[in-house]
């Protein structure tokens, strides 16, 4: 279904929420609002899969209608993997459970500061950590660390901000130019950016790189990068 969520120029702008409403075009969605996401969701998959050998277990966390989860599961055929997927929205949840028949999935309704990854040999935070609040991120990424089992590993993408201010200008007005190129009017463009102000923070790579290594997970490296968003991973 065609994402429509913000072209009611009536509509009160208020925080943006993973509601039914945008469950429901979810899809349409994420592939216009984020350069690179149809690159950077399979190859996370084929990165992950590789990792889980044939008996891993690997935590998609803020996995929304678990498009990472079936990434995974499409790059490993042995029945021994699973992968869990947990999100807070209960209609994420329920439309994941709904669309994923691979029973190697297992979707959990969960908040995912309270999500324990125990053993974990793979755990993917794709585009959620800056919706946790930022004074929360640390803690999250130090539990995690000494969860995971030995030699796991993590992978993290995110809208990043950059320290050079010409720089990001240069992304941003790209990605309005993308959206536009999409078929999102400057009237929905603005009304999402509005909408998310108070509820999605980013970081700067070099802030996601240090959290990283203040966590405890080294040999860690940036694999992708578009316009403002990037991809990076890193060892326990
Ligand atoms: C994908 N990874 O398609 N606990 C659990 N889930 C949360 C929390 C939280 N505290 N906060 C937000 N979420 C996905 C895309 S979308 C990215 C991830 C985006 C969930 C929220 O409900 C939503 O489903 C997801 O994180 C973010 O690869 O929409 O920009």
């Amino acid at each position: 279904m065609r994402d429509r969520v913000f072209s009611d120029p009536n509509r009160q702008i208020v925080d943006f929420a993973f509601d039914s409403e945008v469950v429901a075009v979810f899809p349409d969605m994420i592939r216009r609002s984020v350069p690179g996401y149809e690159t950077m969701i399979p190859v996370t998959g084929l990165i992950a899969a590789n990792h889980l050998g044939s008996s891993g277990r690997a935590h998609d966390l803020g996995c929304s209608l678990g498009a990472t989860t079936l990434a995974i599961l499409q790059n490993n055929p042995s029945e021994d993997i699973q992968v869990v997927g947990v999100d807070n929205s209960p209609d994420m949840i329920s439309q994941a459970r709904r669309v994923i028949s691979d029973n190697r999935a297992v979707f959990v309704e969960a908040d995912i500061r309270d999500h324990e990854v125990t053993g974990a040999d793979v755990v993917v935070l794709n585009l959620v950590l800056q919706f946790i609040d930022p004074d929360d991120r640390l803690a999250l990424l130090t539990r995690l660390y000494r969860e995971m089992a030995p030699g796991g590993m993590i992978l993290l993408s995110e809208k990043v901000a950059n320290s050079d201010e010409k720089r990001h200008r240069f992304f941003d007005e790209t990605h309005l130019a993308w959206k536009r190129a999409n078929g999102y009017s400057d009237l929905e463009v603005s009304a999402k950016r509005e909408a998310l102000e108070n509820v999605m923070r980013i970081d700067t790579e070099e802030a996601h790189v240090k959290r990283l290594k203040e966590a405890g997970f080294s040999e860690i490296q940036q694999w992708y990068r578009c316009l403002n968003w990037a991809s990076f991973l890193a060892i326990v």
